[in-house]
């Protein structure tokens, strides 16, 4: 059956074509500056009887999930990518929290009016932070392993048909919202 989707993140597109997964996806868009209109989204926001609305979500038969770290272990549960020891499944779930508080610190400075003065001391610390990535896969081809997992396979996801460099966060972010 093939899932419907709403508004996904570019990482949960790139997962759903590196699995083969059918799917449509239900694009909501928001309006420009400076009223950022939300409407489409919020006419829609309580119909598809989401237990926690908010966006992404995905449905799947009688699976209606939000949070997008869910909905890729969704997609990554039925293809077998969340890791098949128990030391997999731990780095799995290393690995995509740190990635989330990587994402949250740049979230804060992107969204941030004063996002100019915080910047230089963001890119002071971000080489140091990469460096524990780059230590990791330095010891393995892959970040569990042999295997693919997840979202976490940066470079396959580049190479793919699908993808699009784009902005990373909505336009209401003051920096990276192009
Ligand atoms: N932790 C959530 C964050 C979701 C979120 O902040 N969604 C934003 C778009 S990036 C939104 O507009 N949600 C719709 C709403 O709040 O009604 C996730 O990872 O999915």
């Amino acid at each position: 059956m093939p899932m419907t989707q709403g508004w996904l993140t570019h990482t949960i597109c790139l997962l759903q074509q590196y699995t083969d997964s059918s799917y449509e996806e239900k694009k909501y868009t928001m309006g420009d500056a400076p009223d950022y209109d939300r409407s489409q989204w919020l006419n829609e926001k309580f119909k598809p009887g989401l237990d926690f609305p908010n966006l992404p979500y995905l449905t799947d038969g009688a699976h209606k999930i939000t949070q997008s770290k869910a909905i890729l272990g969704c997609i990554a549960y039925k293809h077998n990518l969340c890791g098949e020891t128990e030391r997999e499944k731990i780095w799995k779930d290393i690995l995509e929290n740190q990635l989330m508080d990587n994402q949250m610190h740049l979230a804060r400075l992107c969204y941030n009016p004063d996002f100019e003065k915080l910047k230089p001391e963001y890119l002071e610390a971000l080489p140091a932070m990469l460096k524990f990535y780059l230590q990791f896969l330095g010891k393995q081809p892959r970040f569990l392993g042999d295997k693919i997992t997840l979202g976490l396979e940066i470079s396959a996801c580049t190479k793919s048909s699908g993808f699009l460099p784009r902005r990373v966060f909505t336009k209401m972010a003051v920096w990276g919202n192009k």
